[in-house]
């Protein structure tokens, strides 16, 4: 049997078989290119990031383009930064200023982006910071660009935090009421406390409130842990979790987000890009393990998916093509199978069928231990081209006659129909 989960309040079908989505992360942090934190980073005034609000202007901006390369990859839901934490929202907010109907942009950029990848069948997620650098009620924590400014700190006395709660909350129910059906709501995050200043969490957000809302408004969405209570998704970041996320010892649902390079928002400079055969791989170990994974493009502030994205997404659609099969609906494999060295299983329980990527080519065969009786026909998944099987010298060894040369693929993966 696969590992089953822990119930939670939202419709979760749909997610853990379709297992790949975009995470987009979009605002102002674009212009100076350095990384969406740069504001924190270089603790940066609100007067001084005005610039970048004063100089917005994606002209460029074609959501239909974007859709069009997040289908092409595969993925099949997106999940876009409403508002980050520097503060500046994407849509046309009755609640503030700070907005990008407000920048050169002079329009909501919301809107036309979730028409665009609807229209292409993907579902639709919202992420939006609980954080706020820019709000005038919002307190200093460790993390906010003026925490090393006295003025600013001793000015904490005279916000009013329930002025930001409202703010926090009343947005969300714009998000929820002004777009249609939002299939994922994605808070991001609660603050730990250090030695100089409380932290913000479950508390401080009134969670239980905002989570209650948030369900009233749209029955069946799936809500993410960051509000320090666990709703539907466990969300590991930027690491590959070594096995099925658990909570308190039982399996959950997960989805692993991670980047092309390190940085969320539109880096510049930024380097450590992931191969596309990096990217394929740890699209496989995650779904082998049971997660989702949402991987994030940081568009410029023209409003483009950059050509490194652009690279990477093409590749992952190249091999989701061919290979897509072994992705959705499936999941890890019953533990009997045992799994050979540089290889991963996914199983499909509905088609009972196991999937073999093989992530080091090897040469002619792949020994498969008690597997013997198991397996009715084996094919390269890639052009279905028949995989010989003879049983091994070994009790219960299955030995699969590969080629010698690598199939046409990133990552070959080889169908087993199960008995
Ligand atoms: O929105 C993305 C990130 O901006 C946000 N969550 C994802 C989805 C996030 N990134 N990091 N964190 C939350 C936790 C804080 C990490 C930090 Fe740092 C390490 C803050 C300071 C040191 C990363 C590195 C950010 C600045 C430097």
């Amino acid at each position: 049997m696969t590992l089953k989960t822990r119930p939670t309040p939202g419709e979760t079908d749909w997610f853990t078989h379709d297992r790949f989505g975009l995470f987009i992360h979009w605002g102002l942090y674009a212009l100076p290119a350095r990384h969406e934190w740069v504001k924190s980073s270089e603790r940066i005034s609100n007067e001084e990031y005005h610039k970048y609000f004063e100089h917005f202007d994606p002209d460029l901006y074609d959501p239909e383009t974007w859709a069009e390369a997040a289908g092409q990859a595969g993925m099949k839901y997106f999940v876009v930064t409403t508002k980050h934490h520097e503060g500046f929202c994407l849509w046309d907010s009755a609640l503030t200023d700070y907005k990008a109907p407000n920048t050169p942009a002079g329009r909501d950029l919301l809107e036309p982006m979730v028409q665009a990848f609807r229209a292409r069948g993907l579902k639709v997620g919202f992420y939006h910071s609980l954080i706020d650098w820019h709000h005038p009620d919002y307190t200093v924590d460790r993390f906010h660009p003026m925490r090393d400014n006295e003025d600013y700190i001793a000015r904490d006395a005279t916000r009013n935090w329930g002025r930001y709660v409202e703010y926090l909350h009343g947005q969300t129910r714009e998000l929820l009421t002004q777009f249609g059906e939002v299939d994922i709501m994605w808070f991001d995050f609660s603050v730990t406390a250090n030695d100089r200043f409380p932290g913000k969490g479950r508390e401080e957000w009134r969670a239980e409130q905002l989570i209650e809302m948030v369900r009233e408004l749209q029955p069946g969405i799936l809500i993410n842990d960051r509000l320090q209570i666990d709703q539907d998704i466990k969300t590991p970041e930027q690491y590959v979790p070594r096995e099925w996320v658990r909570v308190d010892g039982e399996p959950v649902i997960w989805e692993a987000c991670q980047t092309f390079s390190g940085s969320w928002g539109y880096h510049r400079d930024e380097a450590s890009w992931k191969s596309v055969s990096m990217l394929v791989r740890m699209l496989v170990d995650t779904v082998s393990k049971g997660g989702n994974l949402l991987l994030n493009v940081g568009p410029t502030g023209r409003g483009e998916f950059d050509r490194r994205a652009l690279d990477r997404l093409s590749g992952i659609g190249e091999w989701m093509k061919r290979q897509s099969r072994a992705i959705y609906g499936c999941t890890q494999a019953p533990a009997e199978f045992a799994c050979p060295d540089d290889c991963r299983y996914t199983y499909n329980p509905d088609t009972n069928r196991l999937y073999l990527h093989v992530f080091s080519w090897p040469f002619k065969h792949i020994h498969l231990g008690g597997m013997a009786q198991r397996v009715q026909y084996a094919q390269l998944l890639n052009d279905a081209s028949e995989v010989p099987m003879r049983a091994g010298a070994e009790e219960g060894l299955l030995t699969l006659e590969v080629p010698v040369l690598k199939p046409d693929a990133t990552v070959p993966v080889i169908e087993l129909f199960l008995r």
